[in-house]
């Protein structure tokens, strides 16, 4: 497009049934964010807009499992989420929630705009109904017997066991978590978008945008090619906006049909504040509609949400979807359920003053262009090493040599040496670069840039040693100085998108007043005579003690899922019949048992396996003493190579189970057998 005239930007309207953690945080709120902040500072008219999702099944679940309303956990999380994203310094232009009235307004009157163009299909389908309850089950509703794992807990739409999807009517038994009945198959009417018939109009759309990022891009091909379905935009439920029809009682508009629409009602609220034109930054060709998103959202905005607005016909389309794939947390994925994240809350309570360090920390990682892994070591170490030892290092030895050489004054430029003069070039180039990388929603590389302008300011002082000079050329240091301030205005206009803490109080310690994105790499940024505050540390050590104790809490954490039994071992890959058969598996005595010497772990079986007696070593021997395996029947594999270990060798191995607790169990038949009874 043309150079846009504004931009409206926006994060996911998250769910309020829960709090935010750093996954939320690297995937969507803190690029955005930097984006913001970038493009104000660069002079354009941007608003940024974001909010709560207050419908749909996820918050009546929440609801259910905490024995309260929905209402009563909107409230709860959008108050929760609304301070946390406040207090880490997302600079939403308005934070709101799809449960406004304006929002229900915009909804109900853009599916009414759809229904009259004639967009949706109606269409009767057969669906689970909870007859003593008196509702339409949604697919979460309903649990019974996954047909592929056969998990007794399988819900309607997934396998949480084995990870399959399913729908309702793939399940074994199918119950209602309402009333535990039987539920019925009952007719019922829906609207359907034909996004079948669209397909070629979001497939335009789509093709016109190959610089979107690839992964976005990908997924977008793939659904395409899968050939798009009609999806249903109503569904039977009694929470969320009232389907605006006749003879839609009990029904409400898709979740993922009011979400995205409220962008656009949060926008109206925001202009309705600000005293703005809604319209402006909605329905014109010229503003640049940006959507920061997680990967698991793609298909909605990229095609869903899309053909919605070619459908109601008065929108513009986003220019732009730039969603991060997932961060990750210590090797392991995020996961609510089973507590592994590190919560935003928790981090502002435990690490007060320092939100600049963990979105440093989350940008440096930012999850691009694949899944990416935070760890409290590397926290640690990208705070020691580049916060505090480049970044803080650099102003920190300007700011106590301007203070203790000239009490805080800048001091006048004379001559400028070659060196300083190509120094000062480069940090004029630096402040484009990184503008330039985020445009194209490179903040990494756009990070990297800002740390950049550090680095020059510390080679440029370990070059000109000022500290050695000021003895025998006076005049010589005030040009250093001078040069090495530059460098530090330039610094605290560049990093206030991805650290705007520290952004402000650099510009505090220069009396530096808040100054454009254009001004930066100026040589004459902060003027002579300008002076500065005393010399005040922007960052402090990360001590080990302290990661240490975050690590503990994560293993906590482990443990308490281990023993909630939260930690399934994921499924291995699937094997061919033929390669079961290999295995030959046995039933055999335990004639002797004895420990080995020098060995904690191992004991040393002789078993009766119907054909002779054989010798087999296993790690039990913490779990088991030698007296009590005598007489006992096991379960071994008699066909694996024999194996030395300690000097003895071992000839097959007994099979066990492991308990959450770690105990072990023998594997014993039901009912005695005589020994060599091969198992299959
Ligand atoms: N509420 C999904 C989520 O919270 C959904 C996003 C809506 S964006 C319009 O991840
Ligand atoms: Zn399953």
């Amino acid at each position: 497009m043309n150079k846009p005239k504004r931009y409206t930007v926006t994060a996911a309207l998250i769910y309020a049934n829960g709090p935010i953690h750093i996954g939320h945080l690297a995937g969507c709120y803190v690029p955005a964010d930097v984006y913001v902040r970038y493009l104000r500072a660069a002079g354009e008219d941007v608003a940024f807009i974001s909010g709560t999702d207050e419908h749909g099944v996820p918050i009546t679940i929440k609801a259910k499992k905490e024995g309260t309303t929905p209402q009563a956990v909107v409230d709860k999380y959008y108050g929760i989420i609304k301070k946390s994203f406040e207090d880490f310094g997302i600079s939403f232009d308005i934070y709101s929630r799809t449960s406004k009235e304006i929002h229900h307004k915009t909804s109900q009157d853009f599916f009414v705009k759809m229904y009259d163009k004639g967009y949706f299909d109606e269409v009767t389908t057969e669906q689970y109904y909870d007859e003593t309850a008196g509702q339409f089950l949604a697919d979460r509703y309903i649990v019974g017997e996954c047909p592929n794992c056969h998990n007794p807990g399988a819900y309607g739409d997934q396998c949480e066991k084995c990870g399959s999807t399913l729908s309702p009517t793939d399940l074994i038994n199918p119950r209602s978590t309402f009333s535990g009945s039987k539920p019925v198959m009952k007719a019922t009417n829906n609207w359907y978008l034909p996004l079948d018939r669209m397909q070629p109009e979001i497939e335009k759309y789509v093709n016109s945008h190959p610089e979107w990022k690839a992964n976005v891009f990908g997924q977008c091909q793939s659904w395409l090619k899968q050939g798009l379905q009609p999806r249903a935009m109503t569904r039977d439920l009694d929470w969320g906006i009232k389907v605006p029809l006749k003879d839609a009682e009990g029904k409400v508009l898709y979740v993922w049909f009011d979400a995205p629409i409220g962008y656009i009602s949060m926008t109206k609220e925001w202009a309705e504040q600000a005293g703005k034109r809604w319209e402006d930054y909605w329905c014109d060709e010229d503003t640049k509609l940006v959507h920061f998103i997680g990967k698991d959202n793609i298909v909605f905005h990229c095609i869903i949400f899309p053909a919605m607005l070619m459908a109601e016909g008065s929108f513009i389309l986003a220019d732009n979807v730039p969603a991060n794939e997932f961060m990750n947390l210590e090797n392991d994925k995020i996961s609510t359920s089973r507590n592994w994240a590190v919560w935003l809350h928790e981090y502002l309570e435990e690490f007060p003053g320092k939100q600049d360090v963990l979105r440093y920390v989350l940008l440096a990682n930012a999850p691009e262009t694949k899944d990416n892994d935070f760890t409290w070591k590397d926290f640690q170490t990208k705070n020691n090493s580049e916060l505090v030892g480049i970044f803080g290092n650099f102003v920190n030895r300007t700011t106590v040599l301007t203070n203790k050489y000239y009490e805080g004054v800048v001091p006048e430029k004379g001559e400028l040496t070659d060196f300083d003069k190509q120094t000062l070039e480069t940090l004029a180039q630096l402040p484009g670069q990184i503008g330039e990388s985020l445009r194209n929603y490179k903040q990494r590389e756009a990070l990297a840039g800002m740390l950049e302008v550090a680095r020059l300011g510390n080679k440029y002082l370990a070059d000109t040693e000022p500290w050695k000079v000021i003895k025998q050329d006076e005049e010589r240091v005030k040009t250093i100085m001078y040069v090495a301030l530059q460098i530090t205005a330039t610094l605290s206009i560049v990093c206030e998108p991805f650290l705007p803490f520290t952004a402000e109080k650099l510009r505090k310690q220069l009396n530096l007043e808040h100054k454009g994105w254009s001004e930066a790499g100026k040589d004459d940024l902060i003027k002579t005579g300008t002076k500065i505050e005393e010399a005040e540390l922007l960052f402090e050590k990360i001590e080990d003690s302290v990661v240490e104790a975050q690590v503990n809490k994560l293993l906590e954490t482990k443990r308490q899922n281990e023993l909630e039994g939260k930690e399934v071992t994921p499924l291995k890959p699937e094997i061919t019949f033929d390669d079961f058969a290999k295995l030959d598996i046995r039933i055999g005595k335990i004639l002797e048992a004895e420990p080995m010497p020098k060995s904690k772990k191992l004991l040393k079986f002789l078993i009766d396996d119907g054909l002779e007696k054989r010798t087999i070593l296993s790690g039990i021997a913490e779990h088991f003493s030698p007296e009590e395996m005598i007489g006992k029947q096991v379960t071994f594999i008699a066909n694996l190579a024999p194996r030395k270990m300690m000097g003895v060798e071992s000839n097959g191995m007994i099979l066990m189970a492991e308990d959450k607790d770690g105990s072990l169990s023998l594997l014993q038949p039901h009912k005695e057998v005589w020994s060599g009874a091969t198992v299959s």
